[in-house]
């Protein structure tokens, strides 16, 4: 059985990836941080099923705490590794530049020499970003466009990707950067725009929210469906070589268009919800985000299965539910009002 290590597993790529590797037969093992509250939410379905059979292993750690990194790989001896963990709101990164970029950095540089050292053959997969490329160009962005990190996010995973090809190149290691756009799912954290969007949407068709206060309308991204991704992760780690792989899935859309396809689906118009709110604008906004997803395509065989459109309806389906649950238990005086009104 084939071992897998990784970081970040509490997270949405974490949660889709463990989920996406127990189903390949693997064994995961994920690291969680002590926190005064549970934060294995999104993992709970997974615990319960399979921590009892060994198959999902979870331990306390930290990407700034290199010693548990060092020993938990030296138990374990993974096959591979996955380093999903980060502070991965950019602009947050701009509020905690300090933990956003250490996190980022040392983590990385941690696990790559803990790799270098435990002289197996581990395969290292390097959550990168394409927040690195900037948002400058209107163009395709491939493996070889040019990084012009716009945030302390984005500068942090600029590092930690030159790292990875250092160690694969000079150690001759198999490291392997996925630079990925931004993808989404129900599972996607409250605060990126997308799930904001449709937490929002949930909550003002069962009456418990008026109004979505969000920043720039005109930004545009590339965004696929994480599902679809994790399965590019590994499929990178399986390729008879290390590289440096785009993923993406070509179409460029703005927040207004996912605004659209959203609110049309529960029947309502944006322009009667939304607000704009200053604070939500960023220090240095990336405006335009488009991949060329072309090398995975052809070398792993990978393509984006969920749509732009099936990405939101889904997003919007899942929060209609929640909200429903929500409003039950607001009126049984058994959670309060935490969200915007
Ligand atoms: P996410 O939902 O924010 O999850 C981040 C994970 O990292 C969580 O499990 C979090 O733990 C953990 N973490 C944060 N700081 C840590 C630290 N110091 N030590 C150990 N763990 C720490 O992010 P995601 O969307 O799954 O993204 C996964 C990775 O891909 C991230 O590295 C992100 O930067 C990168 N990425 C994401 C996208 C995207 O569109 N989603 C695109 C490109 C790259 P808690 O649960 O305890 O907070
Ligand atoms: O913002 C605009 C905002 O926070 C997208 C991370 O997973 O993908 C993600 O980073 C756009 C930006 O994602 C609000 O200004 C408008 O232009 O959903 P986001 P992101 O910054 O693209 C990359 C690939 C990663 O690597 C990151 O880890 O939407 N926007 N109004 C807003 N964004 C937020 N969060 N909230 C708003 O109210």
């Amino acid at each position: 059985m084939k071992k897998a290590f990784i970081t970040g597993v509490t997270g949405q790529d974490g949660y889709y990836l463990s989920k996406f590797l127990i189903d390949k037969g693997y064994e995961v093992h994920g690291t969680i941080r002590r926190s005064s509250t549970f934060n294995t939410k999104r993992i709970d379905e997974l615990i319960s099923q399979y921590s009892e059979k060994k198959i999902l292993n979870l331990y306390y750690s930290d990407l700034l705490d290199p010693s548990s990194l060092n020993s938990l790989l030296q138990n374990i001896q993974p096959d591979e590794v996955y380093n999903l963990a980060a502070q991965s709101h950019v602009a947050v990164s701009f509020k905690n530049p300090h933990f956003s970029v250490s996190t980022s950095t040392n983590g990385p540089v941690s696990l790559l020499e803990s790799v270098k050292n435990l002289g197996k053959e581990i395969k290292y997969y390097q959550a990168s970003s394409s927040e690195m490329y900037g948002g400058v160009s209107t163009d395709y962005l491939d493996e070889n466009s040019i990084f012009d990190p716009k945030s302390p996010y984005a500068a942090g995973k600029v590092f930690a990707h030159h790292m990875t090809k250092i160690y694969r190149e000079s150690y001759n290691l198999f490291c392997v950067n996925g630079i990925l756009f931004n993808h989404e799912s129900p599972e996607r954290g409250e605060t990126f725009v997308t799930r904001k969007i449709t937490r929002g949407i949930g909550r003002i068709v069962h009456g418990i929210q008026n109004n979505i206060s969000l920043g720039n309308l005109d930004a545009v991204r590339d965004w696929g469906f994480a599902g679809d991704y994790v399965e590019a992760m590994w499929l990178m780690m399986q390729y008879k070589e290390a590289d440096d792989w785009v993923i993406a899935t070509g179409e460029a859309h703005s927040v207004k268009e996912f605004l659209d396809i959203s609110f049309n689906h529960v029947g309502l118009k944006w322009e009667d919800y939304v607000k704009i709110d200053e604070k939500y604008i960023r220090p240095n906004e990336v405006n335009h985000l488009l991949g060329n997803p072309n090398k995975a395509k052809n070398l792993l065989d990978w393509k984006p299965k969920v749509s732009f459109e099936d990405l939101a309806v889904m997003m919007v389906e899942s929060d209609l539910k929640l909200a429903e649950q929500e409003k039950v238990l607001l009126e049984k005086n058994l959670i309060s009002k935490t969200w915007e009104d």
